[in-house]
């Protein structure tokens, strides 16, 4: 008889087993908890309730159940949980295809369900495989593609993770007691997960855990270097690393700039713009010379991007957004609406929170280490508020609107 993945001895490698699974599968249960609890503040920390500008997920329903006032403190916040979120996911990509790869033959075992409640598990394996794999493609084409699916990838990532991450939970519950006792027993032979008629080996099962290991620590060294000033280079597999960014005061990380996004020169020179600022007590129209006889604080703060990559602290000076909130009526704190000179594209406008616009190191900046804010860091005034993502630090900014949002 002819030997299909259907048959048991179809799969030989004598690497499968309960241990080397076992290994695998308490690293994601870590790993994952992790991706999926940093991935839930990420989504908290877009004001995602601020409609109808930041919610992308209108739909979300008790899925937001957990939603709370992005903090402000400490203002590194954002640069480390997506730090972690990103590095950490890409990380843990050899190991979800090595485990993945452990347990492959299980996918072809016969018959495909004894009982209903087989039936019912290998379904929610569906949700976990599929889900899995769903979230972390979604994951790096973001991160490296820049949003190959304009609008669409925040509810895919959103939604994906809950089905993901259900499926993860019952499949943990279910498979944990096991996998603890799988760590013990490198050398067991039997089991589902073992090949009944094992070929001769050619790594052992440490060795394959290693080139595992190996891998994940060759994408962490080629990664993790673009949350850093200074490291950027490292990161060779990153789409802004491999290199660092030109020297001067606006010589750290450029998301877009001002060409990609369409701002011509002639709107944003001294004569032609103007910052129109709207609140209770009506609509404020500042000239720059005005702004810059306000009273000016400086701030040192990042940008940190959901691509994952931040930059060091810089020192920004501006205007205090709260100091703009009163000059048209909100001396007590109120959410902001911030819409910038682009035309087209999905950060040209972004909410922020009464707790951030109170903040007094959140600025409308108008320099940047101690000179003028360049073209492509947002000339003429651009928004900086502690611990928030990048997304929400709007740039080329054209007017306000404060009031309940
Ligand atoms: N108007 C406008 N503001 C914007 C963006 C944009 O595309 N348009 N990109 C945002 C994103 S996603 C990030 S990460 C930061 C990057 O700021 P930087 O380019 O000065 O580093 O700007 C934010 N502000
Ligand atoms: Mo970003």
């Amino acid at each position: 008889m002819r030997r299909t993945p259907f048959s048991p001895d179809f799969w030989r490698s004598p690497v499968r087993g309960p241990w080397f699974t076992s290994v695998l599968g308490l690293v994601l249960l870590g790993g994952v908890t992790v991706l999926f609890v940093t991935g839930l503040l990420s989504y908290a920390a877009y004001n995602p309730d601020l409609s109808p500008v930041n919610d992308k997920t209108p739909d979300k329903g008790i899925l937001g159940f957990y939603l709370f006032s992005w903090p402000t403190h400490p203002h590194w916040l954002y640069r480390l949980t997506q730090g972690v979120h990103v590095t950490l996911g890409v990380v843990l990509i050899p190991v979800l295809l090595a485990k993945l790869w452990s347990v492959v033959p299980r996918l072809f075992a016969l018959p495909p369900a004894r009982s209903l409640a087989h039936a019912l598990e290998r379904i929610s394996l569906l949700l976990l495989v599929g889900g899995g794999l769903f979230e972390f493609t979604t994951g790096v084409l973001n991160v490296q593609l820049d949003y190959v699916f304009p609008g669409s990838f925040y509810p895919l990532h959103f939604y994906g993770a809950w089905v993901f991450f259900a499926a993860f939970l019952a499949h943990a519950v279910l498979k944990t007691p096991a996998a603890v006792r799988g760590v013990r027993q490198l050398r067991s032979e039997r089991g589902e997960l073992t090949s009944p008629r094992p070929a001769e080996p050619t790594v052992s099962r440490r060795g394959a855990l290693g080139l595992v290991g190996g891998g994940s620590l060759v994408l962490f060294a080629t990664t993790a270097g673009q949350t850093s000033d200074g490291l950027r280079w490292t990161a060779l597999l990153a789409p802004h690393g491999g290199g660092e960014p030109a020297a001067g005061p606006g010589g750290f990380q450029i998301n877009k700039t001002a060409a990609r996004a369409g701002i011509r020169a002639a709107e944003t020179r001294e004569d032609a713009w103007r910052l129109v600022l709207t609140g209770r007590a009506g609509t404020v129209r500042l000239a720059r010379a005005e702004l810059l006889r306000l009273p000016l604080h400086s701030a040192a703060l990042p940008i940190a991007c959901v691509e994952g990559w931040s930059t060091s602290d810089q020192w920004w000076r501006g205007v205090r957004l709260r100091d703009l909130a009163a000059l048209v009526g909100h001396d007590d704190p109120a959410d902001v609406l911030v819409e910038s000179l682009q035309r087209h594209g999905a950060f040209r406008r972004a909410a922020l929170r009464a707790n951030q616009v109170a903040d007094p190191r959140s600025l409308l900046a108008l320099f940047v280490n101690g000179e003028e804010l360049t073209p492509d860091h947002g000339h003429p005034a651009r928004i900086i508020v502690p611990a928030a993502p990048g997304v929400l630090n709007t740039k080329w900014v054209a007017g306000m609107t404060f009031g309940d949002l």
